[in-house]
C-alpha cells in the first residue's frame, strides 16, 4: 500500500458534556497524535480538549446577537467559520459530529468554496440526531438532505444505522464505526477518591454518568437503587453532565440522601470511575452508551436496559447484565446479584475490560475512521477527474 499522506481535518461537534463531543474530541486527539492536522470548530472549546498539543487547534465561532432575530442563529456563523478554516488551512475533510446543525453547516461551507478547494464532508450520526430529531417534521427533511448530500456517513452502532435507514429513509451506504475509549491514567489513587467521596473500601460503589436528560430515566435509576438497599446496601456515585438539583427531592423522598453522591461536570472521569465497582444505566434509548464503555475500561460490569445499541457494547451475562426496558424488578435483581457477589463482579469486570480494550480500542476505531477518510477522498477525486 502506498504511504498515506497526513490529512488536514476540521471537526465540528458539541463542546459540552455529552458522548458525541467527547468522542469527537478523543478522535481529534488520536488523529493529531498520528501526525494529522486537526482543527476543532465550535462555539466553545470542547471541555475535554487538551491545550498545547502539537497539530491540535481550536477556532471559536463568534455569534452576534441581532434584535431582529427572536432566536439566535448558530448554523450560518458556523458554516462561515468552517468555510474560512477550510480555505485558510486547506482542509481535506470536515467531519461533522451530530447531524444538527453541524452536517448542514458543513455542506454550506463546502458550497461556499470553489469545487477544487472544497473539503469533503463526513457526518457521524450519534443518536438523537436520528432517533429524536429525525422524527421531527421540522428537522427530518433537512437531516435527510444533509445526509444525502454528504460525501460519507458513519453511525456509531448497527442499531443506529438501521434506525437512520428506517426513520430518515437514507438509501446510501452508512459505515458503522463503533465508539472507542482510551482511558487516561488516573491522577489520584482509588483510596484517595473513595476518601473524598466518603465511601469505605468494603462498601460497593455503583456509578452512573449521563447528561440526565429524560430518556436517561433517572427516576427509574433512583427507584431501583432504593429497592436494592434493603437486600444489598451500597452507594451510588452520579457523574452528572447537568444540574442535578431537579432530582434532589426524589433522592430525599426515597431516603437516599446518605447513599447518593453527586459530582457535576467532571472532566477527570477516570479518577472517579476507577473508584467504583459497578455501572448502572436505565436509558429508554441509547445508540451506543459511551459511559458503559468507560465503565468497562475500568473493570466495572454494567447493569443496563437492553435498548438500542447497548447490546452491541455490553454482552448480557458476559460483561454485564441487560434487563428489558420497563422491568424495574429485573434491574433490582441484577443489581442485588452483582452487589452481593464479588466473584461474579470480578469475572464480568475482567471480561468487560478485555472487550473494551480489544474491540473498542482507539487502535481499531481510529484506523477505521482513517480508512474511511482516505476512501471518501479517493472517491471524490475520481469524480473530479
Ligand atoms: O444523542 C444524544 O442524546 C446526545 C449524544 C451525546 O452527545 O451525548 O449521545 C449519543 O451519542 C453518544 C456518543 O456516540 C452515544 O454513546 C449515546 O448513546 C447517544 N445517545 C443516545 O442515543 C440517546
Amino acid at each position: 500500500m502506498p504511504p498515506r499522506r497526513p490529512l488536514k481535518i476540521g471537526i465540528t461537534c458539541y463542546p459540552s458534556v455529552g458522548g458525541s463531543g467527547i468522542l469527537a474530541t478523543t478522535l481529534g486527539e488520536e488523529l493529531a497524535a498520528r501526525g494529522h492536522e486537526i482543527h476543532f470548530i465550535s462555539y466553545e472549546r470542547p471541555f475535554r480538549l487538551p491545550h498545547n498539543v502539537p497539530r491540535l487547534h481550536f477556532h471559536a465561532v463568534e455569534i452576534n446577537r441581532y434584535e431582529l432575530f427572536k432566536y439566535p442563529d448558530y448554523t450560518l456563523p458556523l458554516s462561515v467559520k468552517l468555510a474560512e478554516t477550510s480555505r485558510d488551512y486547506g482542509l481535506d475533510i470536515i467531519h461533522a459530529h451530530y447531524a444538527v446543525p453541524h452536517a448542514t453547516a458543513a455542506l454550506l461551507a463546502r458550497d461556499m468554496l470553489p469545487p477544487e478547494r472544497a473539503p469533503k464532508v463526513i457526518t457521524t450520526l450519534h443518536g438523537t440526531d436520528t432517533t429524536l430529531l429525525g422524527k421531527d417534521p421540522g428537522y427530518g427533511p433537512a437531516i435527510r438532505h444533509a445526509l444525502e448530500a454528504a460525501d460519507g456517513i458513519t453511525a456509531v452502532s448497527e442499531f443506529l444505522r438501521a434506525e437512520t435507514q428506517r426513520v430518515i429513509g437514507v438509501q446510501r451506504p452508512i459505515e458503522v464505526i463503533h465508539n472507542f475509549f482510551t482511558p487516561r491514567r488516573p491522577a489520584r489513587s482509588r483510596a484517595a477518591v473513595r476518601q473524598e467521596l466518603g465511601v469505605a473500601e468494603h462498601e460497593v460503589l455503583l456509578f452512573h454518568s449521563s447528561n440526565l436528560r429524560p430518556l436517561k430515566r433517572i427516576d427509574v435509576l433512583l427507584a431501583a437503587f432504593a429497592r436494592v438497599q434493603e437486600r444489598a446496601p451500597c452507594k451510588l456515585l452520579i457523574l452528572a453532565g447537568a444540574d442535578f438539583r431537579p432530582f434532589a427531592a426524589d433522592v430525599a423522598r426515597l431516603g437516599l440522601s446518605d447513599r447518593v453522591i453527586v459530582r457535576e461536570n467532571i472532566s477527570a472521569i477516570e479518577d472517579y470511575i476507577q473508584a467504583t465497582d459497578l455501572g448502572f444505566f436505565t436509558s429508554e434509548s441509547e445508540s451506543f452508551c459511551l459511559s458503559i464503555l468507560e465503565a468497562m475500561a475500568f473493570k466495572c460490569p454494567c447493569v443496563a436496559t437492553n435498548v438500542g445499541g447497548i447490546p452491541e457494547v455490553n454482552i448480557d451475562g458476559t460483561t454485564g447484565i441487560l434487563v428489558p426496558l420497563g422491568d424495574t424488578a429485573g434491574l433490582v435483581e441484577a443489581l442485588v446479584a452483582l452487589v452481593s457477589d464479588p466473584v461474579l463482579r470480578a469475572r464480568l469486570g475482567s471480561a468487560a475490560q478485555q472487550r473494551a480494550a480489544q474491540v473498542f480500542s482507539a487502535e481499531v476505531m481510529v484506523e477505521r475512521y482513517l480508512k474511511f477518510y482516505y476512501q471518501v477522498c479517493a472517491e471524490a477525486s475520481r469524480r473530479w477527474r
